[in-house]
């Protein structure tokens, strides 16, 4: 097959904190982030949203380097502490205002908007109430996305409820290291209920009120044994139940994973068997965000499955010390097929952070690796629709240059690269090498396999 099906999705991926600045602008209520990283030493030298790529100011211009590149679709998240400030209860309009102005602009532009609803910034009054560990938290979710929906409903198609609630959990309540800044190993499998329930709230009131499709963002990766003893064996598995499937065998199995009460012990709490229905109920696609795999080895004092990392003698990593491993891309694609029936998927995120060199005499950016990087996943997705997999379309991560949250704005995996100074835009290679594959609906990977490539 030379190229990819028609009507196969090309797209980029951003997120509001990660992009927007300007966090309490027009009213606006502080989200959780944004009182973490005011924080000491929640992240490098301080770093934090309060202008990112100033995207809540330049959108327009932004909306722009959208069309140039091709783009036919744009991910993108909603603050939810912009629209109802205080989490619950009144509206701010000018919030709702700047996501329907650009949404216009984007089908103005023959982009098609795909909004996240959740994407980590939760209102900080939320937070004080418990945050995902109150059980109403899926109740005032729900409120928030019927607000969402009874406003841009009308115009957009296609909806993703939560970006990669593992990274919530096991990144804010078990490790600590994004806000709540906890770690409390009981809280967590309360969490991942909670927000599994409040995907399961907004899909029920998307059904009620709005057309289109809607879906949940999961970030997955397989995970191999470092050896082949039964204590390398055993961790691995727990390590692919606590990422893989604790998320997915609820939302499409109905139940959650076995390993779980090992994982957690006298913690894991018998839920409620009334959940399962509204957890478990249709949803219209599922976005994967494929990074990496691991390689796991037994390793008791890693909280809380047991596993710990090794890394592979030869293999690359990215700057985020994540092998770069498209051949993942395809079993984990093929895994979600043969494991939960071939539902419709997106690859909602994609992309490696690099060390970029800096523009050359005629300001290019030859960020070869990222170009590698892009091909060899597209191949693979390629391979995976070619084995059956039901793949709908591909969105880059990332946009731009971005704040990559407690790693501040030192990993960059924009397409276009952002000045930290000036806040200019310049395409990288790997930006003029999308938008080629998007041109030619990615023929370009065969016809010419070494272009932007030395
Ligand atoms: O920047 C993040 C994004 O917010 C969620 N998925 C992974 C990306 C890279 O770490």
């Amino acid at each position: 097959m030379a190229g990819f099906p028609r009507g196969f999705l090309w797209g980029a991926a951003t997120s509001a904190y990660q992009i927007e600045g300007s966090p309490l602008a027009d009213g606006a209520g502080p989200s959780n982030w944004h009182l973490f990283t005011h924080e000491k030493g929640r992240t490098p030298n301080g770093e934090n949203g309060d202008v990112a790529c100033d995207h809540y100011r330049r959108w327009r211009e932004d909306v722009g380097l959208m069309r140039d590149l091709g783009l036919q679709a744009y991910r993108f998240s909603l603050s939810w502490s912009r629209i109802i400030p205080a989490g619950v209860g009144a509206v701010n309009a000018a919030g709702l205002d700047f996501y329907d102005r650009m949404v216009d602009r984007l089908m103005a532009s023959g982009i098609q908007p795909v909004p996240t609803l959740f994407h980590w910034d939760l209102p900080a009054a939320l937070d004080e109430r418990g945050g995902w560990r109150n059980r109403d938290s899926a109740d005032w979710f729900a409120d928030y996305a019927g607000v969402v929906f009874g406003r841009l409903g009308d115009r957009v198609d296609l909806w993703a409820t939560l970006n990669e609630p593992w990274v919530v959990v096991d990144a804010g309540y078990v490790h600590g290291v994004h806000p709540p800044g906890l770690k409390d190993l009981a809280a967590a499998p309360l969490v991942t209920h909670n927000l599994l329930r409040a995907h399961g709230q907004a899909v029920r009131c998307f059904r009620a009120q709005a057309r289109g499709r809607i879906g949940i963002v999961v970030n997955l990766e397989p995970k191999d044994p470092a050896t082949d003893s039964p204590a390398d064996l055993a961790a691995t598995r727990r390590a692919d139940a606590y990422m893989n499937r604790q998320y997915l065998d609820p939302l499409l199995l109905g139940r959650y994973p076995l390993e779980m009460a090992e994982i957690y012990g006298a913690d894991w709490p018998d839920f409620p068997p009334d959940d399962f229905a509204l957890i478990g109920q249709p949803v219209d696609f599922i976005g994967l965000n494929y990074y990496t795999r691991s390689v796991n080895r037994h390793d008791p004092a890693a909280a809380p499955v047991g596993a710990s990392p090794v890394r592979q003698p030869g293999a690359l990593y990215t700057e985020l010390g994540w092998e770069v491993h498209p051949a993942s891309l395809l079993r984990v694609l093929t895994w979600i097929k043969d494991r939960y029936g071939n539902p419709p998927v997106y690859i909602t995120e994609n992309g490696a952070a690099f060390v970029d060199p800096e523009p050359d005499a005629d300001g290019r950016i030859a960020d070869v690796l990222r170009v590698d990087y892009l091909r060899s996943h597209l191949l693979a997705a390629r391979e995976a629709i070619e084995a059956g997999v039901d793949l709908r379309g591909y969105m880059a991560w990332s946009l731009l240059d971005n704040f990559e949250w407690a790693c501040g704005f030192a990993k960059r995996f924009g397409l276009y690269r952002v000045d930290p100074v000036t806040q200019d835009r310049t395409l990288k290679d790997s930006g003029r090498f999308y938008r080629e594959v998007i041109g030619s609906n990615g023929a370009i990977l065969e016809e010419d396999p070494g272009r932007y490539l030395p």
